[in-house]
């Protein structure tokens, strides 16, 4: 296990692979992908199926894929056939956020990165786009466990652009777009006018922007960057096509136990959203798998034409 000292310097954090690295000295569209999903989001070993998956829809249309984790405490971008093998399997596979990154580092710890950690590895290795399933937000009980991920207050530093179907509908999503507004970071509906909810292709909530094309959304980026001064990112809000999503039904009253369930057994912090998630597909007998996957799918592709967008402006 390599363990830091305050005179070693780290190794390059993230440490590319080869194929991100030539892509991006050849100014290539690359697309950065979360493990937490992965490693806690997904039940195995459907997710280890989905990881691969998720980088071959990269590929396909014609983006490099940087998956991204830390390994027996090196930070990657674009994990090895072996190294996703070991993310999916969860074996000591830790849940890392912005804040866990020194510690992991530090310790040598193997550990999945959720978007907060994903967006800032990601933005230090000179990616701009980023594809994942539904962001953390604002827990529905905030009030009194003061759960609010801390996806948000990274995303308000760290100049990447996020295609997401929405924040997970876990969450109390007009709290969490009010939070969003709060501080700072622009939402683009792409081709929808309502926030969309993650398993439901809308949240109910409207969406001051919409967009139709990948060139939109480059263009938004350009003119962030133009702009210049605060660095904050820029959410790409794509719906789940309807004919995939959740039964609307269904999906109040499964997510309405899962809530108490949670309240019951006294799950907090990092392991609420992976208990919630997973009670939803046991109550759905898999249905919100389904939806969840057909979301992530369709935000992988997304993000592969707006990083394709992107390379071709520069
Ligand atoms: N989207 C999914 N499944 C997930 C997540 C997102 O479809 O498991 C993860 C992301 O990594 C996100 C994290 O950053 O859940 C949020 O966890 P928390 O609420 O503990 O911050
Ligand atoms: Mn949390």
């Amino acid at each position: 296990m390599p363990q830091h000292t305050a005179s070693a310097p780290l190794p390059e954090v993230p440490v590319l692979s080869e194929e991100v690295r030539e892509a991006l000295a050849r100014k290539r569209p690359v697309v950065a992908l979360e493990s937490t999903i992965i490693a806690h989001g997904l039940p195995r070993p459907r997710n280890l199926a989905v990881g691969m998956e998720l980088e071959a829809l990269v590929r396909a249309e014609g983006a490099v894929p940087a998956t991204i984790a830390v390994v027996d405490g090196v930070a990657y971008a674009g994990l090895g056939k072996e190294q996703l093998e070991r993310i999916a399997s969860g074996e000591g596979v830790r849940k890392l956020g912005h804040r866990d990154l020194a510690p992991a580092l530090a310790t040598g710890a193997t550990g999945a990165t959720t978007v907060s950690a994903t967006a800032f590895l990601a933005a230090r290795a000179g990616l701009r786009v980023f594809a994942t399933g539904g962001l953390g937000g604002v827990h529905r009980e905030y009030a009194r466990t003061q759960d609010e991920s801390a996806d948000l207050a990274l995303l308000a530093r760290t100049r990447i652009t996020v295609v997401c179907a929405g924040v997970k509908s876990i969450l109390d999503v007009p709290a969490t777009l009010q939070r969003l507004e709060t501080l700072g970071v622009g939402v683009l509906g792409f081709g929808t006018e309502r926030f969309p909810g993650f398993y439901l292709a809308s949240s109910g909530e409207p969406v001051d922007w919409t967009v139709h094309r990948p060139e939109e959304v480059a263009a938004v980026m350009a003119a962030q960057d133009a702009l210049g001064g605060a660095e904050s990112a820029l959410l790409v809000a794509n719906p789940v096509p309807e004919a995939e999503q959740l039964d609307p039904q269904l999906h109040d009253r499964v997510l309405a136990e899962a809530l108490a369930e949670c309240h019951e057994r006294g799950i907090t912090g990092q392991a609420v959203t992976p208990f919630l998630l997973g009670h939803l597909v046991r109550a759905t007998g898999g249905a919100s798998l389904e939806a969840n996957l057909a979301a992530v799918r369709g935000n992988v592709r997304l993000g592969a034409r707006i990083a394709g967008a992107w390379a071709a402006r520069r």
